[in-house]
């Protein structure tokens, strides 16, 4: 794909032509080709059945910013999200958008604190969810004074209900609101980063744009207007589902089918059913499909192409998937929060088992010595650092962690990894601390910082430890206090309360009698983790 001499010069660009990234904003942008998809089918709820076409979809998007305007949301606001995937999460993003707003989504199994902590972070003013959630949403909601409204998706007593937005005349609905798509922020999902605590991280209408150009280019996911079909079954909260899948698919005139949750079973009855063409999934979705003994009850033959990013593909695991199902084309695809998301994918018929691919058109990229900062050659390891429009503008009022990771215009991954001959990347290892189960972020500094909350415990260092399943499991090692009594399960059963369900201590806990840090303070996971391994 690439020749010698192009590797051989330490930067380089994507071998994708370059593309157009138009100035339009978000909104504008997705409803560009709308006209001509009118009547197709947009979304399909997984759960009801209820089908939304492109022009409803438009209609309701009209209707719901209007109804916003009403409220007093206007530009410069924050609406949080905090539901499972509806049909309608696409209309609450794109009113938003509309409106010059911005988006920060939630993951619903958030507890109070979790929940109560983005709010305040990202200042939102009003929260949508689901009706599961709104115990937990009134809960918060007291706690922060900046929330003056809670709606929600269906019915539940004494709360707004969502379809009333959808009965606003439109008439409120504002014609000009003046956007600056390099500069306006239109979603802050949070991201630890390389380390600490979630940050919120600033996607421009341009990021946004930009990747669904991107994704939408022939080399990339090459969706087919009007005939395509995909399944919304990773969440629209984190930005694999809300750009690859939601944005790209409605730019692109696709059908989309949501799943408000994931079960294998649900999950191929829907591909087989709906004959969906293109699959997004996670390393973990595919080793269920690999292992599952009922597959072939499952017809799968309209799937033309399947994805898998968020967590390492292993090759072993990309072959048993293609075996069992029958599915050849498993593309890996690579990218961050910051990246909104996607930097790199395997490009068609060159695609090499393990490799995360070459940069997306208009992305340049170069793998850097860690301590030197200088570039790498052909096969030698370093940090991955990309530079292209979908970069973040940075994290929200934090200046620091912001130029920490965005050095001399390149954005730092806090991954590691290197370049072959061809110029196909492989991601060998995390520099960072972040910890991936099943693809989430949990972030060490999050769970440090609740543990550190039980009385008994002096001191904690948590890292991942390899799990077949999952990817990696998150386990504490722990300093219990002179005197104090602590159980594994009891400061696990500590944490359950405390945190959503895929942040629990599920890799265990050890008591130790210190943790080793740097003379700085600096925690030393790296040999916490080999001390694990041994
Ligand atoms: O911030 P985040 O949770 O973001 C993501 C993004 C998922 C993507 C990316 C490209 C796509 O095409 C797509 O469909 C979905 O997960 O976590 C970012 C970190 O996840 C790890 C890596 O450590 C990132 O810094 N990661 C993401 N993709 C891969 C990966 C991969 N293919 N292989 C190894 N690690």
């Amino acid at each position: 794909l690439l020749s010698t001499s192009a590797v051989r010069s330490a930067v380089l660009q994507s071998p994708h032509p370059e593309i157009h990234v138009p100035d339009a904003s978000f909104a504008e942008h997705m409803m560009r080709d709308w006209e001509k998809y009118s009547n197709n089918v947009a979304l399909v709820d997984g759960a009801t059945g209820e089908t939304v076409s492109y022009s409803m979809l438009k209609d309701r998007v009209i209707r719901c910013a209007s109804a916003l305007t009403r409220m007093g949301f206007k530009k410069g606001d924050v609406l949080a999200l905090y539901a499972h995937n509806v049909p309608d999460y696409a209309t609450v993003f794109i009113a938003v958008g509309v409106l010059g707003g911005t988006v920060t989504a939630l993951n619903p199994l958030y507890t109070i604190d979790e929940l109560s902590t983005q709010l305040k972070r990202s200042s939102s003013s009003i929260l949508v969810v689901a009706p599961s959630s709104v115990k937990n949403a009134i809960a918060a909601k007291s706690q922060c004074p900046n929330v003056k409204e809670v709606i929600v998706f269906g019915n539940v007593d004494g709360i707004r209900p969502f379809t009333n937005l959808l009965e606003d005349d439109g008439h409120a609905f504002p014609e000009n609101v003046d956007i600056n798509v390099d500069e306006d922020v239109l979603a802050l999902p949070y991201s630890s980063g390389t380390t600490g605590l979630p940050k919120g991280v600033m996607l421009t209408h341009k990021n946004i744009v930009a990747n669904v150009e991107q994704l939408r280019h022939h080399g990339v996911m090459g969706y087919v207007p009007l005939s395509d079909c995909l399944v919304g079954v990773l969440p629209f909260f984190h930005i694999y589902g809300q750009v690859v899948t939601l944005f790209t698919g409605l730019a692109a005139g696709v059908k989309i089918v949501t799943m408000p949750k994931f079960t294998l079973d649900d999950y191929l009855h829907i591909v087989h059913r709906h004959r969906a063409t293109s699959l997004h999934v996670v390393p973990p979705i595919a080793l269920r499909m690999a292992k599952y003994p009922d597959i072939h009850k499952f017809d799968l033959s309209s799937v033309r192409q399947v994805f898998s990013a968020a967590a390492p593909l292993s090759d072993t695991l990309s072959e048993e998937f293609s075996t069992v199902t029958g599915l050849s084309d498993i593309k890996q695809c690579y990218g961050l929060t910051e990246t909104s998301p996607v930097t790199h994918c395997c490009p068609p018929r060159s695609w090499k088992s393990g490799s995360i691919g070459v940069p997306v058109p208009n992305t340049k990229h170069k793998i850097v010595d860690i301590e030197s900062n200088t570039p790498q050659g052909p096969m030698q390891e370093g940090e991955l650092c990309v530079q292209g429009p979908q970069v973040m503008k940075g994290y929200a009022n934090n200046p620091e962690a912001t130029a920490e990771c965005i050095k001399d215009g390149w954005f730092h991954t806090g991954d590691i990894g290197y370049l072959d001959a061809d110029g196909h990347v492989f991601i060998s290892d995390r520099l960072k601390e972040l910890i991936k189960f099943k693809g989430f972020q949990v972030p060490p500094a999050e769970l440090e910082a609740v543990i550190l909350t039980n009385p008994a415990v002096l001191d904690v260092a948590v890292i991942g430890v390899d799990d077949e399943e999952a990817g990696e499991l998150p386990k504490a090692f722990v300093v219990v206090k002179p005197h104090a009594q602590l159980l594994e399960i009891e400061l696990q059963d500590y944490v359950k309360t405390k945190v959503a369900p895929y942040k629990r201590l599920r890799g265990g806990v050890e008591f130790v009698q210190e943790i080793p840090k740097t003379p700085t303070g600096k925690i030393l996971r790296r040999m916490l983790k080999n001390r694990d391994q041994k």
